[in-house]
């Protein structure tokens, strides 16, 4: 996809920053001669065309966060993706920016990421404060795998569907994780980002901070295991093929602490979702 010239970058920066709505700047480049596709590709590339150039991680909290516009800017109520996917925006919150989509996948895709998931399934972990070690936790009762980049041609196709709705390059996200929840499993309110400590720092040193999360739902879920994000009392259940998106990194280096959430408990039945995590640089 082309990407405009500095002077059109420098353009919408300064109206995002100004606050102006994504139609109005839609309407402008569109009268200015620009194709409807590479409109909408740039007004989504923003904020990566700014992170592209900034200088390392800056993960310091000088106040507030302060909300930007959404990586994820609503078009239609549907969102036609190149590979022909109708997703359904079902439901938004501006701050966090949090957004819930429907029929992200078909419940083949689903079916097929569990089903090559099952044999690599281990103990999930998280990363250890003082060492960015990856250990086993009480608070993460989960099993889990990971793909890595462009592994297979489902996993090539669903990153470049979650590239395409966030205008941010594939080579930007992290390897698709895959978790799967028993009865009971559950992973405890947490932040996707990393800490400005040593432990943090060791992830951030080479690819930034991550700074959005989509969590893909692969299967129906009897009772339970609802993603819960705490701050503002939102639980969203699992429904096969939709998917939950939240970003949390400003063009200041904040990262918002009211996207703090979780996989609250099972209770009836087994979760399985798929987890894509997207930095602020390429990933290495
Ligand atoms: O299980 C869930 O719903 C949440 C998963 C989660 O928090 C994560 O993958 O970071």
């Amino acid at each position: 996809m082309q990407i405009l010239d500095k002077p059109w970058q420098n353009w919408i920066n300064e109206n995002v920053a100004r606050g102006c709505a994504y139609e109005a700047m839609l309407a402008d480049m569109l009268k200015a001669g620009i194709a409807k596709d590479v409109a909408v590709f740039n007004l989504n590339n923003r904020s990566n065309a700014t992170s592209v150039e900034g200088q390392g991680v800056s993960n310091q909290q000088t106040g507030p966060y302060e909300q930007e516009a959404s990586y994820l800017f609503q078009h239609d109520n549907t969102i036609v993706t190149q590979d022909g996917q109708q997703i359904q925006v079902a439901m938004r919150v501006t701050a966090p920016d949090v957004v819930l989509l429907d029929k992200f996948m078909t419940h083949a895709e689903c079916d097929a990421f569990c089903e090559l998931s099952k044999s690599t399934l281990t103990k999930s972990t998280v990363v250890d404060d003082a060492t960015g070690a990856h250990v086993g936790h009480e608070h993460r009762t989960s099993m889990g795998t990971y793909f890595t980049l462009g592994q297979n041609d489902l996993v090539k196709k669903i990153e470049a569907r979650i590239a395409e709705i966030t205008g941010t390059p594939v080579p930007n996200g992290e390897g698709i994780q895959i978790l799967n929840y028993a009865s009971g499993g559950e992973y405890r309110p947490h932040f996707d980002y990393f800490p400005d400590n040593t432990g943090g720092r060791v992830h951030t040193a080479k690819s930034g901070q991550r700074i959005i999360t989509v969590i893909m739902y692969l299967n129906d879920v009897k009772a339970g295991g609802a993603t819960v994000l705490p701050e503002i009392n939102l639980s969203v259940y699992p429904k096969k093929g939709s998917a939950l998106y939240f970003s949390y990194f400003n063009s200041k280096g904040q990262v918002d602490p009211s996207t703090l959430h979780g996989g609250s408990p099972v209770v009836d039945g087994e979760k399985w979702i798929a987890t894509k995590w997207i930095r602020e640089r390429t990933y290495m």
